[in-house]
Formats: structure tokens, sequence, C-alpha cells
């Protein structure tokens, strides 16, 4: 008997991942550079299903059935495409190939050229949520070929979560549109992440809630428009309490946040785009200033001065609704500008994203899951074109509903010296969005002068410079 699917690379992702084909009812091949890996899950999990199990990749390659379908789940990076190499030099044409780590995008569509040219399909494919996701349901972003996701689809979509019975899985685009969306994914997942941390910091600061009120807050908020992952399990995270001192754990905690990158490759691809991703970058920024230990414990000795009077909240009921507004307001401007990267990145790269099915797949399996997808799929569903997720009716009214309070809480944090980058920049993007004029003209201005880098007319076309250090006439350019 030949095996359905192959996995190599058998840390906590790849063997939960072929546990999850395995209890599936697919026969999984499974090999790692290390064998007592691969022995171990037999030896653990062989019960879930039916493994072929090799300890050499010559074997695991002999133990797939035509063509051959192989997952690769080891580090991102150069492990990548060691494994690659191996692999391809053993395999045949219309073979798929499939990276399921965190490759960059870019290195995904190198990879897939260099595939290509010997006949192979190579499938670069996020997939999102962890090992629990990978064992039970994950969120899958597969790119490549078509012709690959007709064989490869049905089986990832079997194994990925499914939401309303609608797998979380589907074909993104060709060669690197798989990974490039599950980058996004990590970037609006940095910025929800940043944007409860803000509302948190909010509730404990301004409003003197403890850790346990908070954690009732944001489960209330949980049943409502604002239910997703993140949100309920931030509740447990402040739920819980340190079993050696007593305390809130969340205060024992080291207030340095980590990163393994992700965050940052969005946001350099974003610059390099041209697209404001400032939800993003501000969520990696504050990422990077939290670990700046000894820049923050230099302020602390100098006692760098902030406001005199602290927040003093009256009403803490209208102050938490205020807070819950301003947060889905602010992930709202996060979504929004992760889906400008997505199809900034389709033009430049030419891949047909269909913008609606993105947040299909993410309603399950992956960390950014969350009721209000079902609202995104909708809006690019009824407008597939739209220009910007804030434009559709049902985000338009949220804006409404909750710009006052927004504009509230992002006074009053600037007021009280509580930073709240997420909220505060979210709703500087959203005001420049809504702008008539912006003061890029004066920008325009100062380059024309400083470069004679010129500007255009709101009144006439072509293109213009003025003659500053001359008589200050205006002439045209060429
Ligand atoms: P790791 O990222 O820790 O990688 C460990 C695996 O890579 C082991 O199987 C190891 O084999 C193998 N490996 C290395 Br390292 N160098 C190798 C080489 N030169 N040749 C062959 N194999 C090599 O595992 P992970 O945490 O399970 O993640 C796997 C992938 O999934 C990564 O790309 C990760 O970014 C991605 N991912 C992880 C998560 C998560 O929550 N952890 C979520 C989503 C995606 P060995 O046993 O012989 O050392």
């Amino acid at each position: 008997k030949l095996a359905d699917i192959g996995v190599t690379g058998l840390a906590v992702m790849g063997s939960n991942l072929a546990r999850n084909f395995a209890s599936k009812g697919f026969v999984t091949a499974v090999h790692n550079r290390t064998s007592a890996k691969t022995r171990a899950l037999i030896e653990q999990h062989g019960g879930d299903g039916e493994f072929i199990a090799s300890e050499t990749t010559a074997d695991f390659v002999a133990s797939l059935a035509v063509p051959r379908k192989i997952i690769i789940m080891v580090k991102a990076g150069a492990p990548t495409d060691a494994v690659i190499d191996e692999l391809s030099a053993l395999l045949e044409p219309g073979d798929i190939l499939v990276d399921g780590g965190n490759s960059q995008f870019l290195d995904t569509r190198r990879r897939e050229e260099t595939a290509r040219e010997k006949g192979i399909h190579f499938v670069g494919s996020g997939i999102s949520g962890g090992e629990e996701g990978a064992l039970l349901g994950p969120s899958i972003m597969p790119g490549g070929s078509a012709q690959a996701y007709e064989s490869l689809g049905p089986i990832l979509e079997k194994i990925s979560a499914h939401v309303d019975g609608v797998p979380c899985c589907t074909h993104v685009g060709t060669d690197g549109a798989g990974h490039f969306v599950k980058m996004i994914h990590n970037g609006i997942e940095y910025a929800d992440m940043q944007l409860i941390a803000e509302a948190y910091q909010l509730l404990r600061t301004a409003a003197g809630l403890t850790p346990v009120e908070i954690a009732d807050v944001f489960a209330e908020w949980n049943t409502g428009e604002l239910e997703s992952f993140l949100v309920e399990i931030t509740a447990q995270v402040l739920r819980q309490v340190d079993a050696e001192t007593g305390s809130p754990l969340v205060d024992v905690i080291l207030d340095a946040a980590g990163q393994k990158g992700t965050g940052t490759w969005t946001v350099q691809t974003a610059l390099n785009l041209g697209v404001p991703v400032s939800g993003i970058a501000e969520a990696v920024f504050a990422r990077g200033l939290s670990s700046a230990a000894h820049q923050r414990a230099g302020a602390q000795k100098i006692g760098l001065p902030g406001p005199s009077s602290p927040w003093v909240v009256e009403d803490k009921d209208a102050f938490i609704e205020q807070v819950r507004l301003a947060l889905y307001a602010s992930k709202l401007v996060a979504y929004a500008q992760g889906f400008d990267v997505i199809a900034a990145g389709a033009k430049e790269y030419g891949w047909d994203i269909d913008n609606g099915a993105m947040a299909r797949i993410w309603r399950g399996g992956c960390i950014i899951r969350a009721v209000f997808l079902n609202r995104i799929t909708e809006a690019f569903d009824e407008d597939a074109s739209l220009l910007s997720l804030l434009f559709a009716p049902y985000f338009t009214e949220v804006m409404t509903r909750a710009q006052d309070a927004w504009r509230a809480v992002v006074a009053g944090s600037a007021l009280s010296g509580i930073a709240t980058p997420g909220f505060s920049s979210s709703l500087a993007y959203y005001d420049g969005l809504r702008a008539e004029r912006l003061p890029a003209s004066v920008i325009q201005g100062q380059r024309d002068f400083f470069g004679a880098h010129t500007y255009k007319r709101v009144d006439k076309e072509g293109t213009f410079h003025t003659l500053w250090s001359g008589d200050k006439s205006e002439v045209e350019a060429s």
C-alpha cells in the first residue's frame, strides 16, 4: 500500500499535521531528519490512523503514491532549502511539494520557479493555528498552481478547520500567494493583539479595574461583535493566578513582547509596495519598545516627565463601552490596511486573490478567527473591487457608531499619558483617509523647493516647478 500524503519534519507542527491526516483516513507517510522523532510519533500516536514511517528520504519518497504529495514542515530558511533540494532530486515531474512552514513569500516564488523548471509543482502554503490547529484543523492558505490544487486541495480541505461546514482552506493564488496571505494574516494578528493589550491597559489604568474584572469585560465582549479567539484567550490569560506569588499572572510576566519576524515582514512588504499599514507597524514597534529594556530602565531612572494628573474615569460602564468601540474601530482599520496590502501584492505579483475568500478561510483554525470575518466576506462578496474595507456600508456604520468613543479614548490616553499607539495611529489613518485635503501639498512644495521635485496642480494638467531661488515664477516641467 502506498501513502496518500507524506509529511517530513516531525517537530510539533509536522507531527500534529501528520496525525490530523491519518485520523482523517489518509495513509500518511512520515519522515524526520532525526529518526528518533519518527519512531516517537509512531510509538505514541501510531493508533491515530495508518502511517508509513521511513528512516531515509529515499524510502520516504518511495512510500508515496504517484503523483507524490509531500508536505515539508521544517524550520523556515536554509533548512527548508536543504530539504527541498534533497527531495527534488528524488521526485518526478507531476509530483507536488508543499512547504507548510512560515517561509517568506519571495523565497517561495524563487523555489516555485526552480521546481517548475523540473516539472514539479511547488506549493507554498500558509498554515495557521499553532500546534492545536495543526492537529484539530488549521486554516490553510495554499499557493502554487491551480493544477496542483486540483489533487492536493481536497486533502487539505478535509484536514482544515470548518466553519458552518465550509473548509478554512482555498487556493489563494499562484507561486508565493499563499505565503503572502499568511504573512498578512500574521501582521493583522500583531495588530489585533496590540489593540486588545491597549484596551486592557486603559481598563486597568484609567478605570482601575483588576485583571479578573477585565477578564469579565473581555468575556462579555466575546459574546458580541468582538467575538474572537484572541479576545477569548485574553480573558483566560487575565484570570490566571500565579501559583508561586498568588498575584495575577499578568503582573508577574515580564512586559517584553517577543516576535519571530512575520510582523516585520508584513511591514517591510507594505513599505516596498507603498501601502500604509500603520496599525500593524505600530504593533511591531510597540513590541520593539517593550523589549528595549535598557532604554525603558533609563527612562525610569531619570523620570521622564508625564502629565501631572491621571485619568479619573467617573462612569466605568460608559468608559468600558467607549474602549470597546475604540477597539472595534481600530481593529477594522488594521484589517482594512491588511487587505490593502493583499490587493497591492496581488497587483504587483500578478495574483488573482479573492479577498472575501481569504476572510472566509480565516474564520476558523487560525489565531485571528473572529465572528466579524463573516461581515468582511459579505462586504467583498457584494463588491469585490471595494477600494477600502471601511467603505462597505456595514463597516461605515460601525465607524459612525464608534468614532466619538474612539476619539474620546485616544484624547484621554494622550492627556493622561497612557501609550495607545494602535488606537491613536488607527484614528490618525482614518482621519487622513477621510480628509478632503491633506497637508501633502505642503510636502510637495517643500520637495519642489529643495530638490526641484516638481508638483501637479489641482486646476490643470501638467507638471510644474517654481523657480524658488529665482524670480519665484512657475514653469511647466518637461
Ligand atoms: P521547527 O521550526 O522547530 O523545526 C524543527 C524541524 O526542522 C525538525 O523536524 C528538524 O529536524 C527540522 N530540520 C531542521 Br531545524 N534543519 C533541518 C535540515 N537541515 N534538514 C532537515 N530537517 C531539518 O518546527 P515547528 O515549530 O514544528 O515548525 C515547523 C514549521 O511550521 C516552521 O516553518 C514554522 O515556522 C511553521 N509554523 C509553526 C507554527 C507553530 O505554532 N509552531 C505555526 C505555524 C507555522 P530534526 O528533528 O532532525 O532536528
